[in-house]
């Protein structure tokens, strides 16, 4: 070996990653790993059809997020990773689908990436005027700031996304809750349909 090249080399510290990520459906293995699990008893008041809904088996699970928060919720410049994992199934004619939220800090942006299955991606401006991306495995959606967003599971398989936000962006549940979307995402004779909520009522 050259001397000179020897002498200045110094090793530096390798270690394995804390996380990996299952290229099968995006969820997260590692020791750090925070999961929840949303059942349908969870989602009181998310869909249309609340009869329904109660009568399903509430511990029936509808969503399940793995998350990796790498720094403490609130760091500003950090950035928290997480898969979302929705099963297939309907509330009345209502597709599964997540609570939904803006960010607390309003005008933080996010990206999703749909890893496996079908969904659709409401996203709502601040005036309620919604739109829809539809996502399928290799769909990368950008949700910029201000925009309220969901995600549908319109296929007949686990609907699987990443997702990446940063670390002080936070959650704004309650507006959902008191407001919901202004459109919902539901299976009329076979096909998948937004329509506008004041619409939806009458499936109910
Ligand atoms: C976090 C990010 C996702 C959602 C997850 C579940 O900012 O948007 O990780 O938390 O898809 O949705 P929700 O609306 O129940 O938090
Ligand atoms: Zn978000």
């Amino acid at each position: 070996m050259d001397s000179a090249l020897s002498q200045t080399r110094r090793e530096v510290p390798t270690s394995p990653s804390p996380i990996m990520i299952d290229s099968r459906d995006g969820s997260l293995l590692g020791e750090t790993v925070s999961r929840v699990v949303r059942t349908i008893g969870d989602l009181r008041g998310i869909f249309v059809d609340e009869a329904s809904r109660a009568a399903m088996p509430q511990d029936r699970v509808a969503y399940r997020v793995e998350c990796y928060f790498p720094v403490p919720e609130g760091t500003q410049g950090g950035l928290f990773f997480g898969t979302t994992l929705i099963e297939p199934g309907l509330v009345g004619a209502e597709f599964f689908m997540t609570k939904g939220h803006f960010h607390a800090r309003l005008d933080t942006a996010e990206y999703y990436w749909c890893i496996r299955g079908r969904g659709m991606l409401l996203l709502m401006d601040e005036a309620r005027r919604c739109r829809a991306e539809q996502m399928k495995p290799g769909s990368l959606h950008y949700i910029p700031g201000r925009t309220a967003h969901r995600v549908a599971n319109v296929g007949d398989e686990t609907l699987c996304f990443g997702a990446c936000w940063p670390a002080d962006a936070g959650h704004d549940y309650e507006s959902i809750a008191a407001r919901g979307f202004s459109a919902r995402v539901l299976r009329i004779d076979g096909a998948v349909k937004m329509v506008e909520a004041k619409d939806s009522g009458a499936l109910r």
